[in-house]
């Protein structure tokens, strides 16, 4: 009697994750892939990316990243929610020059209620392209690079110039007010304690794990 009962919770079971699965599914399809194709995308990696977003039902488009923002491709953490799960999931494993299309699922996108211009449980597709991958601000290979004197803690003219490298070398340079903007919302949201520094602990949110 027990085994029956037993066979019937597997059962349950694995229709339950079947249809979860089918509904959360990310598909990907590789649409242009350099020869060269290192270094691969993975959690904590900074990205600079094109991106452009069509809804799965019609097609329309209603997001540009090159009409967006004066044209720059857009930078961001990877696998850290800065952008909708089904990218999170769908950038991994990419290196730069690589193309992908990506078809993710309500609700690893805009969710039952959506977000204008996508309307609600819509599944959405985005084209793209990934331009350069580099070490996330995030990890603690990059603390110590920024961390110029050693004292495990960052100050304000060590942060500026690793984002003034790191622009550089993605070949965006800018100039000072810029940096300076991107100081201050840095210190404001990390530098909790008000010391005008950002100590190991401050900095790393993320990857507990790699201290
Ligand atoms: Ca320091
Ligand atoms: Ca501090």
């Amino acid at each position: 009697m027990w085994k029956s009962a037993s066979w019937m919770l597997l059962l349950f079971v694995w229709v339950w994750a079947t249809a979860d699965e089918l509904d959360g599914e990310v598909k990907i399809e590789v649409l242009f892939k350099p020869e060269q194709c290192t270094p691969k995308s993975k959690r904590g990696d900074l990205l600079n990316v094109h991106y452009d977003g069509f809804l799965a039902k019609d097609g329309s488009q209603f997001y540009c990243s090159r009409s967006d923002k004066a044209g720059h491709p857009q930078w961001f953490v990877l696998g850290v929610g800065q952008i909708i799960k089904g990218l999170d999931i769908g950038m991994m494993d990419m290196c730069p020059g690589e193309k992908r299309k990506i078809t993710v699922p309500p609700a690893l996108a805009f969710g039952v209620k959506g977000k204008d211009p996508v309307p609600p449980n819509a599944t959405v597709i985005f084209e793209v392209e990934v331009y350069t991958v580099s070490k996330g601000p995030r990890t603690m290979e990059a603390f110590g690079q920024m961390d110029l004197d050693k004292d495990k803690s960052l100050t304000k003219a060590e942060v500026k110039q690793y984002l003034k490298l790191e622009y550089e070398k993605g070949g965006k340079p800018r100039d000072d007010p810029f940096y300076e903007k991107m100081i201050g919302d840095i210190f404001h949201k990390n530098d909790q304690d008000r010391d005008g520094l950002i100590s190991a602990k401050e900095y790393n949110v993320f990857k507990h794990d790699e201290l």
